[in-house]
C-alpha cells in the first residue's frame, strides 16, 4: 500500500502521525512499524529566511512532530527548548523581535543553511534531516523553488496597500490584517521537487490533509504540475476537511478564505477542492459528523463526501480519521 498526503505544519502532522499509526495497525511489518510506504508531500509557502538562515516551519513542523521531539503546547519548535540565542539576537536588533528562533531549533535552520550554501537543494537537505530520527514515512519539500507566499494587506498606519511576508501577518498580526490577497513568490517558475510527481503517480491513494486550504494545500496545489500529477493518478483522492461546523479546527484558515471567496465551511471548502469527475481534485471528501447535512448536499451535487469524527485529539482518535479517509478512498472510484 503507497499513500500519498499532501499536508502543511500543524493540523498535517497531527494527521500524517494517525496515518503512520493507522497503516501501523493495518499492514504491520513485524517490528512495530508499517509495511505500507507513505511520502508526505510538505507545503513550502511559509518558509523564509530570517536573520542569515533558512526555515522552513511546515517541513519542521512535520519532522520533530513525526520524530517525538516536538513541542506539542505551542505545535511548533522544539520540546524543551530555550532561547538564549534569540535574546541576544533581539539585543542586537537582528531578525524580527516578535518571531522566536528556539536555540535546538536554530541547530537544524543552521544545518540546513548550511548545506543550502554547499549546493543541496532543500529536497536533498530534507532528505539529511530525516536520516537523524527514524520518521517511519517520508517527507519532501512540494518543490525546491523558494516560493515563499505574501499577504497583501490594507496597510494599518497609510490607509494604502502593502504587501509583507506571510510570517510576518501571521506572527505579528495574528492574521488579523484583512488578507486581500496571498501571493506565491516565483511560482510561475517553480516544479515538483523529484519525487513528488512519482508519489502521486505511483500511489494506490492520496489524501489531502486537514491543513489551511489557501496557504498550505493551496500553495501545493499552486506548484505547477501538481494538479496536473493529481487529475492524471489512478489513485483515489480523498479529502478531510479542516473545518468543522464552520469553525477552522486549528490555525487561521478562516482569515484566509474570504481572500479566495471561500465560506469558512466544510461545504464552501469542498466545492472549492470540486469533485474530479467534474474538472476538481476530488474522489471522496470527508467531513466531520456535525457536518453531515454537507456531505448529503455534495454527494447530490456530484462530490462523494461522508462524515466521521474529525477531531483530533490523540493518537488515537488521529488514526481512527485516517482509517476513515482510507476507508472511504479504497472504497470509492476513482473518476476516470
Ligand atoms: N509562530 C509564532 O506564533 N511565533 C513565533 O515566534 C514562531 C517562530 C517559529 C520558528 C520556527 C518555526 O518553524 C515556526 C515558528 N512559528 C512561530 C510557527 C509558524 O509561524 C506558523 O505557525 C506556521 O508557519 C503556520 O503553519
Amino acid at each position: 500500500m503507497r499513500i500519498t498526503v499532501l499536508a502543511g505544519g500543524v493540523g498535517g502532522s497531527r494527521f500524517v502521525r494517525g496515518v503512520r499509526e493507522e497503516c501501523a495497525r493495518r499492514w504491520p511489518d513485524g517490528a512495530g512499524g508499517t509495511a505500507a510506504s507513505v511520502t508526505v508531500v510538505v507545503n513550502t509557502g511559509d518558509d523564509i529566511w530570517l536573520s542569515g538562515v533558512r526555515l522552513m516551519p511546515d517541513f519542521d513542523s512535520l519532522l520533530y512532530s513525526l520524530a517525538g521531539v516536538n513541542d506539542t503546547e505551542r505545535g511548533w519548535g522544539r520540546a524543551g527548548e530555550t532561547e538564549r540565542v534569540s535574546a541576544e539576537l533581539r539585543e542586537w536588533g537582528v531578525g524580527w523581535p516578535w518571531f522566536t528562533l528556539g536555540d535546538l531549533d536554530l541547530g537544524t535552520h543552521l544545518a540546513r543553511t548550511v548545506w543550502l550554501r554547499e549546493g543541496l537543494t532543500p529536497s536533498q537537505v530534507g532528505e539529511r534531516l530525516q536520516r537523524r530520527w527514524p520518521l517511519g514515512v517520508r517527507l519532501i519539500p512540494a518543490t525546491d523553488t523558494e516560493v515563499d507566499t505574501h499577504v497583501r494587506v490594507a496597510d494599518p498606519e497609510a490607509s494604502d496597500e502593502r504587501e509583507m511576508h506571510f510570517q510576518e501577518w501571521w506572527t505579528r498580526y495574528r492574521a488579523t490584517l484583512p488578507a486581500l490577497a496571498f501571493r506565491q513568490q516565483h511560482i510561475a517558475d517553480a516544479r515538483p521537487a523529484p519525487g513528488v510527481a512519482e508519489a502521486i503517480a505511483d500511489a494506490d491513494l492520496v489524501l489531502i490533509a486537514p491543513s489551511n486550504p489557501v496557504v498550505s494545500i493551496g500553495t501545493i496545489l499552486a506548484v505547477p504540475g501538481i494538479r496536473e500529477a493529481l487529475a492524471a493518478t489512478a489513485a483515489p483522492v480523498v479529502g478531510v476537511s479542516p473545518i468543522i461546523g464552520g469553525k477552522v479546527v486549528r490555525g487561521m484558515a478562516d482569515a484566509c478564505l474570504p481572500a479566495i471567496g471561500v465560506e469558512t465551511s466544510a461545504e464552501g471548502v469542498g466545492r472549492h477542492y470540486g469533485a474530479r469527475a467534474q474538472g476538481g481534485l476530488l474522489d471522496a471528501w470527508l467531513v466531520d459528523e456535525t457536518d453531515a447535512a454537507a456531505a448529503a448536499s455534495l454527494t447530490a451535487d456530484g462530490l462523494p463526501a461522508a462524515s466521521a469524527p474529525l477531531w483530533m485529539h490523540d493518537l488515537d482518535t488521529s488514526a481512527a480519521l485516517a482509517g476513515a479517509s482510507i476507508d472511504l478512498g479504497l472504497g470509492s472510484t476513482p473518476a476516470s
